[in-house]
């Protein structure tokens, strides 16, 4: 049998931490040959929650789930990680500035970045959930030096199928018929879904739709679709952003299917203009485990500006951190 692979999972008593989990104990993390032994991340106060859930979880006999272990602790939980889910983090509450938020955050993915550095695996690849995603992935990146910066990531691939749920809709087509979506720059609301290299059952997207519906309905629906969802659940996108992280981790070690590519906010390597080191969303392909940035899109005005715009937010995000002394 294969040496289970460990995938340590923070916030595990969250809502998306109690979608995620059996997603993962499932095999749909990794795929159904791979065991999975899950190391649980939380803060003292919800280990208990996390110990209920790992209950539900042995109660569902998955076959491969080769063991379940609960840490308050991230050097522990980090211990031989293989695969990272950061989703714990500290929300927004009412009356907090942009600097209390990150500094909040800041004393979360400061000590598990660390924490990666000195016991992870030497395979081991992060994808950061937890808002604000992409700042909180460079936060936890520059406290691991030890590590391949590429191997931080953080999700957009909600954003990116969010995109896809939405055109589907508009042009009455499957889902499935709908390839080469991209979400470029931060997880918030200047995220830029781009449809421009998008293709409808192999036929350009942009064809389709006018940039009326893309500036005044797509865009604003997809970038704005968690404030949505809130309004209507009464909480926030659990389960749909569990599915997100489980893609996100599939695609990059299983690989895009030829012909299409994935979101994904990683390290920039200066493509498209996007400043070195930001941690930013770009269209990908996977291969063997590795990303790799598409290059030589032709750019738009139409998309040149949302993208400068989102990229912008994500330089303020950085220099307010690098002020804190967060980096
Ligand atoms: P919950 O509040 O339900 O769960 C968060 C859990 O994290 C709690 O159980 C808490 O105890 C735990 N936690 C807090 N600090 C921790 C620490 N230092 N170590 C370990 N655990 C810690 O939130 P949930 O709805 O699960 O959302 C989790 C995060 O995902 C939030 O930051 C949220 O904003 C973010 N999201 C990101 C999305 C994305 O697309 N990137 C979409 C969905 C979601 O909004």
């Amino acid at each position: 049998a294969r040496t289970p692979v460990n995938v340590t999972v923070t916030g595990a008593a969250g809502q998306i931490g109690y979608a995620l989990l059996f997603r993962i104990a499932s095999g749909q993390l990794l795929g159904a040959d791979t065991p999975v032994k899950l190391r649980l991340l939380e803060i003292p106060q919800a280990v208990k929650a996390a110990e209920g859930t790992a209950m539900e979880l042995a109660d569902a006999a998955f076959p491969l789930l080769s063991g379940v272990d609960i840490f308050d602790d991230p050097v522990k939980a980090f211990e031989g990680a293989n695969v990272a889910l950061l989703v714990g983090a500290r929300p927004r509450t009412a009356g907090m500035e942009r600097g209390d938020l990150l500094e909040a955050n800041g004393g979360i993915f400061k000590p598990q970045g660390a924490a990666i550095n000195a016991g992870a695996a030497s395979d081991i690849r992060v994808l950061v959930v937890g808002n604000p995603a992409n700042t909180n992935a460079l936060i936890a990146q520059t406290h691991a030096p030890d590590v391949p910066a590429g191997r931080f990531t953080a999700m957009t691939r909600l954003d990116h199928n969010r995109a896809i749920s939405q055109l589907s809709a508009k042009l009455g087509v499957g889902v499935a018929d709908i390839k080469k979506i991209t979400i470029w720059g931060n997880h918030s609301a200047t995220q830029y879904p781009d449809v421009f290299h998008a293709e409808v059952a192999g036929k350009p997207a942009a064809d389709q739709v006018d940039e009326a519906w893309l500036a005044d309905e797509f865009i604003p629906t997809v970038a704005k679709r968690g404030a949505a969802i809130i309004a209507a659940r009464g909480a926030s996108s659990a389960a749909s952003a569990a599915s997100a992280a489980i893609d996100h981790v599939h695609t990059w070690v299983n690989g895009t299917p030829d012909g299409d590519w994935a979101s994904m906010a990683i390290p920039s390597d200066g493509s498209y203009g996007v400043p070195a080191g930001l941690i930013s969303s770009f269209p990908v392909t996977c291969k063997d485990g590795e990303y790799t940035i598409v290059q030589g899109l032709e750019l738009n005005e139409f998309s040149r500006t949302r993208i400068d715009a989102s990229v912008a937010e994500l330089v303020e995000e950085r220099d307010a951190i690098r002020s804190l002394g967060l980096i």
